[in-house]
C-alpha cells in the first residue's frame, strides 16, 4: 500500500472525517477503480492542493487582481497557463475553472450569446450534459441541436446528417467532445464543415487531455480547433479542476478571461491551481508518453477479452481509454447489476446508457470502464486482460457470492501488488 497521507492534526482534531481519509485510502488502495474519468494524483500534486494558497483571495488574472498579497499566486497561476499551453500547442489557457462544466459555461457565454445555436453530440450517443441536454439551465439559455452517430456498431459519426443540420441550422459553434464514446473524431471534418458554416470549433476534451497531452492522440489544435475546454482530473492526472485554451485568437480569449471572471466565477481556488501547475509539469514529462500510450494499449487489452466473449461493445471497441458494453442486450445483466456486483469485487465502475437505449438511465442497459487509473497503478495488458475475464465471470453470474468472494481475493491481491505510486517521475 502506498503510504497514508501524513495528517496528524486531523487525526488528533477530528476523528470522524479523519477515519474517512483512511478509509478512501484503504479502499483506493485495494479495490481497482475503472471509472475512465477517474485517476490518482501524485503526492506533489496532493502536496499542492493542500497547501497554503487555500487561504487566499485572487480575483483578477496574474497583475491585476482586486486584492493584496498576490505575488505569489500571481507566480503559481502563471507556471500554470505557460505550462498549459506548452503541453497543448495552444497560445491562451484560463486555468481558473473550477470544473469541467463550468469551463464549458463559461465558455459558451464567452463565444455565443443567448438563444444563438449550438451543434453538439447527442447526450444518449456518448456527449455529456453540458452539450446542451434539456435538463441543465444552458439549455434554457442556448439554442442546442444534435448530431449523432451514424452506426454505434462502429461509433462512425453522421457527418452527412452533421453537415446538412449545419447548412440549415447555421450554428454559432460546432462542439465536439464526450463523456462515452471510445473512438476516435475525424477533427479535420469538423473543421472543414464549420468552415463552410462560419461556425466556431470547439473540442470538450475532458476525458482525452491526458492522452492529447501524452501525444497518445492527436491534438484537435493540429486540425484548426478554436477552442478546447476540459477537466484536470481525468486522464491528465491532476487535481479535480477545468481549464479552457485557446489556440492563437486573442479576442475569443479575452472574452474567455472575462467569462470566467467577473462573469461566472469569483475567487479562483489557488491551491488546486497550484496542483494544476505541477500535474502539468508532471505530465511534460517523457514519462507521461509512455503512460499515456500505456492506457491505449491497457484498453486494447480489455477489448479483445469482451469481443472475444460475444459482449457488444458500442462503437465496436475502443480506440481511446474507455470502453461502453452493452452487458443487457449480451448477458441480460442490467446496468444496475453489473455495477453493483462488480463493486461487490472490488472492480468501481459507472452503469452508463448506451446509444439509443431502451432502458432507463438509473438502471440502463450499459457498463462504461476504462483503463487510466489502473495504469497509473502500473497494471499492464496482461493484468488488464485478467481483471476483464473476472469481470465477464461475475457478469455471467452476478448473485453467485462463493464466486465473488473469490475474484474480490484476486482483485485485492493484484491492487496490492501494484500499489498506487507516490510519484511519477
Ligand atoms: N463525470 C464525468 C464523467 O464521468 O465522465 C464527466 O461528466
Amino acid at each position: 500500500m502506498s503510504s497514508p497521507q501524513l495528517i496528524p492534526f486531523l487525526e488528533k482534531q477530528d476523528s470522524e472525517i479523519f477515519n474517512a481519509i483512511r478509509g478512501e485510502e484503504k479502499r483506493e488502495s485495494e479495490g481497482l477503480e475503472l471509472i475512465p474519468s477517474e485517476n490518482y494524483v501524485s503526492k506533489a500534486v496532493l502536496e499542492a492542493d493542500g497547501s497554503v494558497f487555500t487561504n487566499k483571495y485572487s480575483e483578477g488574472y496574474p497583475g491585476r487582481r482586486y486584492y493584496g498579497g498576490q505575488e505569489y499566486t500571481d507566480v503559481v497561476e502563471n507556471i500554470a497557463r505557460e505550462r498549459a499551453c506548452k503541453l497543448f500547442n495552444c497560445k491562451f489557457a484560463n486555468v481558473q475553472p473550477l470544473s469541467g462544466a463550468p469551463a464549458n459555461v463559461a465558455m459558451y457565454f464567452a463565444l455565443c450569446k443567448p438563444g444563438d445555436t449550438i451543434l453538439g453530440m447527442d447526450l444518449g450517443h456518448g456527449g455529456h450534459l453540458t452539450h446542451g441536454h434539456p435538463v441543465t439551465h444552458l439549455a434554457k439559455i442556448f439554442n442546442f441541436i444534435r448530431y449523432k452517430m451514424k452506426d454505434p456498431e462502429t461509433g462512425e459519426i453522421d457527418f452527412d446528417e452533421l453537415r446538412e443540420t449545419a447548412l440549415r441550422e447555421k450554428p454559432k459553434m460546432i462542439l465536439a467532445g464526450f463523456s462515452a464514446y471510445s473512438r476516435n473524431l475525424d477533427y479535420a471534418k469538423f473543421v472543414e464543415i464549420a468552415k463552410e458554416v462560419g461556425a466556431i470549433t470547439v473540442m470538450d476534451a475532458a476525458h482525452i487531455a491526458g492522452l492529447i497531452a501524452g501525444k497518445a492522440l492527436p491534438n484537435p489544435f493540429d486540425f484548426g480547433f478554436d477552442v478546447i475546454t476540459t477537466t484536470t482530473h481525468k486522464t491528465l492526472r491532476g487535481p479535480r479542476g477545468g481549464m479552457i485554451l485557446v489556440r492563437e485568437n486573442a479576442d475569443f480569449a479575452k472574452a474567455i478571461d472575462k467569462s470566467v471572471f467577473p462573469g461566472l466565477q469569483g475567487g479562483p481556488h489557488m491551491h488546486l491551481i497550484a496542483g494544476k501547475a505541477v500535474a502539468f509539469g508532471e505530465a511534460l514529462k517523457p514519462e507521461f508518453q509512455t503512460y499515456a500510450q500505456q492506457i491505449l494499449k491497457n484498453a486494447k487489452a480489455m477489448e479483445k477479452v469482451f469481443l472475444d466473449a460475444d459482449i457488444r461493445l458500442l462503437g465496436g471497441g475502443t480506440s481511446n481509454h474507455l470502453l461502453l458494453a452493452d452487458v443487457f442486450g449480451s448477458l441480460g445483466v442490467t446496468g444496475k447489476d453489473a455495477q453493483f456486483a462488480l463493486d461487490e469485487v472490488g472492480i468501481t465502475l459507472n452503469m452508463n446508457s448506451i446509444a439509443d437505449d431502451p432502458r432507463k438511465p438509473l438502471d440502463p442497459s450499459g457498463i462504461r470502464f476504462g483503463t487510466p487509473a489502473a495504469t497509473t497503478r502500473g497494471f499492464d495488458e496482461k493484468d488488464c486482460a485478467r481483471v476483464a475475464e473476472l469481470m465477464i465471470e461475475v457478469l455471467k453470474d452476478h448473485e453467485n457470492s462463493d464466486l465473488k468472494k473469490r475474484v474480490r481475493e484476486e482483485i485485492r491481491k493484484l491492487c496490492l501488488a501494484r500499489p498506487i505510486p507516490e510519484s511519477f517521475l
